[in-house]
């Protein structure tokens, strides 16, 4: 690595989910215990940061994204010298660690909240957004405006009995948005932000960032229906999401963690927009914001070469080095790639390919790695609450059919270790609190690691290959447009080293040149192939249906 560029420039994230982890003392529930056992997992896997989800103080309605208190530890995951521990225990073998913050809203069962809905004049009778709206005919109360929540259906306000007033709550019903407008709710966040810096945390990936600031009249968002990263809303979100004061926000956070030596430490923000839109969390106006943005849009895009270079091709546009994209194709809120990919394993290996060499930062989501697959779980049997406010007459059937899954429970089951009962994620016979996949018997961690034909080895060689090779941690990309459809070919070089990435997305063979530029006595030569039979032959690759190829150009 350049010695130049900071550590999250070229690091590789692996997201726990930490409820569906280990469990380490036989309850059904993952822990901070059980994610401290098996760090070795992300070393040997050669991932470099551990995002953890969040495991603060909870009553657990959306899985703890609904904090009651950002300083302690829910008590079914452990304790803040768990906590501490993971973060040393972590360093201790060279990963860096990041934790989840939900800025933009709490749990209803906050203290905060409790005292703020009490009356509206106690002392943190401002740390929320309140608003009276109107009354309508028979005097039934309306909300002040026409914001929809980001789950599109629910309005986006609630009503307090209590104070006779409606609270802005962007998520779900019973986690409230904090007013970050007020000074003193600010300060305490702020705080409670060193808090976690002091403690040695490298970093924090900012839950539904781009909702935190609305527009302080609260004026109507455009009403007209649009799409969003692949996803169909039922408004414009132009006065409740990406606003200029949400921008400013993240100047203020990087502040807060430049207090702590500089670039050290890194914000990626969990926002949604064009890729245009979100680089402006990253420099505004010329203040430094966020560090990273995650790009959403592999979650959503069909398996198509030509998309996939499309979109490569606009993040390249928007984030030039020295910005950096961050690549997502999986995480707890959407399908596993694997079933968005009809279960096929030779596009996994591509997919992998190409996520472990484009330029840029790639995150993994537990499980990936090893190929888990949606778990179906009828939406009657949902442990998340979206389905109860989108999906309550929904037919089985029709939600079988949808590409994307209402019950987030689906992609959030037990990691899977060993084939045993329990998946080696608990004790055999201890009912976890979500099922574990019946594929686990075959499609786990231990079976793969000996099996060298796995997609968990393919992993480990991708991953080590790029540790090895700057070129292809940070050299610049060169996408070729004069490929194939269903071919996508790029090139990373640094300091004269070229490393050339060529991939067959369709269902056809295909013979593609290994390079760009006219080879002039240079020699391609097979780095990693995710097939035995891709050769190379005089420059040319030829790769059968879904392959790829990571090749050096001397
Ligand atoms: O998600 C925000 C979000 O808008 C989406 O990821 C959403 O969950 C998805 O599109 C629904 O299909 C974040 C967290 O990742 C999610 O787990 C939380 O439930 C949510 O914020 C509230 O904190
Ligand atoms: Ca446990």
């Amino acid at each position: 690595m350049p010695d130049d560029l900071p550590w999250w420039a070229s690091t590789v994230i692996y997201q726990v989910y930490p409820r569906s982890f280990a469990d380490s003392n036989g309850d059904g529930i993952g822990d901070l215990p059980g994610i401290i056992g098996h760090l070795d997992h992300l070393v040997d896997l050669g991932v470099e940061t551990l995002w953890v989800s969040p495991f603060f103080d909870s009553p657990q309605h959306d899985v703890g994204y609904d904090v009651r208190n950002f300083r302690d530890v829910a008590p079914e995951y452990g304790t803040l010298d768990d906590a501490q521990a993971l973060i040393d225990e972590a360093h201790g073998k060279g990963l860096k660690v990041m934790f989840d913050l939900v800025l933009n809203h709490t749990s209803e069962d906050h203290p905060w909240f409790v005292e703020s809905r009490s009356s509206r004049d106690n002392p943190k009778a401002d740390w929320y957004v309140w608003a009276d709206g109107y009354r309508g005919r028979g005097g039934q109360p309306k909300p002040p405006n026409n914001w929809r929540s980001e789950l599109q259906l629910p309005r986006a306000w609630q009503w307090s009995e209590e104070r006779e007033q409606w609270y802005l709550a962007t998520f779900l019903w019973f986690q409230p948005d904090l007013n970050w407008r007020n000074p003193e709710l600010r300060a305490e966040m702020f705080d409670m932000i060193r808090m976690w810096l002091g403690r040695g945390v490298d970093g924090f990936r900012l839950d539904i960032f781009g909702s935190i600031m609305h527009d302080e009249a609260l004026r109507d968002n455009d009403p007209k229906p649009t799409f969003m990263n692949g996803m169909p809303r039922l408004q414009t979100p132009s006065r409740t999401v990406n606003t200029d004061e949400n921008f400013a926000v993240a100047g203020d956070l990087r502040a807060v963690c430049d207090e702590f030596e500089g670039d050290d430490r890194v914000l990626i923000g969990e926002v949604f927009g064009p890729p245009s839109t979100l680089r402006r969390y990253i420099e505004d106006q010329s203040h430094p914001g966020l560090h990273l943005v995650f790009l959403f849009e592999f979650l959503s895009a069909p398996y198509s070469a030509k998309r996939y270079r499309t979109l490569i091709e606009g993040f390249e546009h928007e984030f030039p080095a020295p910005l950096v994209p961050t690549y997502v194709v999986e995480n707890h809120d959407r399908a596993r790639s694997l079933s968005r990919m009809g279960g096929d394993l030779a596009r996994a290996r591509v997919m992998a390919a190409l996520l472990c060499t484009l330029r840029g930062v790639p995150t993994l989501y537990m499980g990936q790695e090893i190929g888990m697959e949606n778990t179906y779980i009828p939406l009657a049997d949902a442990n998340d609450p979206i389905p109860s406010v989108v999906a309550r007459r929904l037919p089985e059937w029709l939600n079988k059919k949808l590409p994307e899954r209402l019950n987030r429970d689906e992609v959030r089951t037990p990691m899977q270790w060993t084939a045993e009962p329990g998946a080696g994620f608990t004790d055999p016979g201890v009912p976890p609190w979500l099922p574990i996949h019946e594929n686990h018997r075959t499609r786990n961690v231990a079976t793969e690691r000996d099996d060298p034909g796995s997609l968990l080895n393919w992993y480990r060689d991708l991953l080590a290959l790029r540790k090895a090779t700057p070129a292809l941690q940070v050299g610049s990309l060169d996408l070729a447009t004069d490929v194939p459809d269903d071919a996508i070919r790029f090139e990373r070089t640094l300091d004269g080293t070229t490393v050339a990435v060529v991939a067959n997305l369709g269902d056809r063979s295909l013979v593609v040149p290994a390079t760009n530029a006219v080879l002039g006595g240079r020699t391609a030569a097979a780095l990693l192939v995710s097939d035995p039979g891709v050769t190379i032959a005089d420059h040319l690759v030829d790769l059968p249906p879904n392959t790829a190829a990571v090749i050096s150009i001397t």
